[in-house]
């Protein structure tokens, strides 16, 4: 194995959900390459290539210290021949000639922009991209055809490109909580995502929500955002209810791993001075959002109480952190995760928890806390 500085041997677990990945770490410079190229493996609907890249790039998040030669690589998981020749030409030349030319390229910056629109997958920009556009201003000078959500996600661009600040999602997590409250008490709210991993900054704001009287949540989405709209604050919504069954042989299997919660995509006006100074607007209605104005997408997810701990694992992220999860849950133990509950295929039952600590048990692995999930 590989040793660190002061002579101690390193053991690097392969899968990412078996170490702990803090948020800041030694190897920025070789993580940001590898997940240009696990970007663009994506944008090319290539996702093992993508995931290969992202495992690369992870190992190297969780390093205790800076690679300064190949050597230091010795031992170490999940780094295919790819990923090594691009880190070597970086330790070499301090670039990587393929990184960088992705990163020049007009296909990726292209694909960057208009996958940044809100309800704009790879599929629907590669289609543009065909089309001759290349940015989201084209769309609207082309007149596009474009869906609620995209109309949206066109019309807010520039907002929703800023990055979220903590203090933003604080002040969304107060209207929020003035929302639940009022239309039923005792709930409990929970900031998701990359805010309970401890970022400073999020593309969006992440909120699980529940009633300990399990059946208590249902038509709770509904309520909310009926509230959130008399009060002027959703620029835009979009429910999805929910859909999912416990069947007693065992999870269905599904070609997405979307979970089945009722879920709200938004996006919230906040008054650009509001969110400076810390205090909320919530007296306007109307949905124009002003040069006052700030939008900051937000997701809303209810789960029951239930299946809440598993609901809290699966939307604490980060995606690779979760991805991995179910890989081990899968090929390690037959069993199968998800955002609602844990199914064991040997015994034929579901395994229940309340708390996450108890799902890494269930698990057979040691419990990483939320902030060094960021694999
Ligand atoms: N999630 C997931 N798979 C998806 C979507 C979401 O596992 N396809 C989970 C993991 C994420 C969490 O939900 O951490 C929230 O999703 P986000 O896309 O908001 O990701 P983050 O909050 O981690 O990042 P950001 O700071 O960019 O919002
Ligand atoms: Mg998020």
């Amino acid at each position: 194995p590989e040793l660190n500085g002061d002579g101690a041997e390193i053991l690097m677990k392969s899968y990412a959900c078996q170490r702990r990945t803090p948020l800041k770490h030694h190897n920025a410079f070789l993580t940001e390459a590898l997940e240009i190229l696990a970007q663009n493996a994506e944008f090319n609907d290539n996702e093992g290539r993508s995931v290969a890249f992202r495992r690369a790039a992870s190992v190297l998040k969780a390093l205790p210290h800076r690679v300064k030669s190949m050597e230091d690589l010795r031992c170490l998981p999940c780094l295919g021949d790819h990923s090594q020749r691009v880190i070597k030409e970086i330790l070499e030349d301090g670039s990587s000639r393929e990184v960088e030319s992705t990163r020049q390229s007009e296909q990726f910056q292209a694909m960057k922009a208009l996958t940044g629109v809100f309800g704009v997958g790879v599929r629907t920009a590669d289609r543009w991209i065909r089309e001759g556009l290349r940015t989201p201003d084209d769309l609207i000078r082309t007149g596009q055809q474009l869906n609620r959500a995209q109309q949206a996600g066109v019309q807010y661009y520039s907002e929703l490109q800023r990055a979220v600040t903590r203090a933003e999602a604080e002040l969304i997590m107060a209207i929020v909580e003035a929302a639940v409250n009022s239309v039923l008490p005792g709930c409990q709210i929970q900031l998701m995502g990359g805010f309970r991993r401890g970022k400073e900054v999020g593309h969006d704001v992440d909120f699980l929500i529940t009633h300990p009287e399990e059946g208590k949540e249902e038509g709770l989405m509904s309520k909310i955002i009926s509230w959130l709209e008399e009060q002027g604050v959703l620029l835009y919504q979009k429910t999805t209810r929910n859909s999912y069954v416990e069947r007693l042989d065992g999870p269905a299997r599904s070609a997405s791993n979307m979970d089945r919660f009722e879920r709200c995509f938004s996006i919230f006006k906040l008054h650009s001075s509001a969110s400076r100074s810390g205090s909320a607007s919530t007296s306007e209605s109307g949905s124009a959002c002003d040069s006052g104005c700030r939008a900051v997408r937000v997701d809303l997810v209810v789960s029951p109480f239930s299946q809440f701990a598993f609901a809290t694992l699966g939307w604490t992220g980060s995606k690779l952190f979760e991805r991995e999860l179910r890989r081990w849950a899968g090929q390690e133990k037959q069993m199968t995760l998800s955002s609602h509950t844990l199914y064991d295929s040997k015994q034929n039952l579901y395994l229940r928890a309340q708390t996450e600590e108890e799902i890494f048990a269930h698990l057979g692995l040691e419990f990483i806390p939320p902030s060094e999930r960021n694999a």
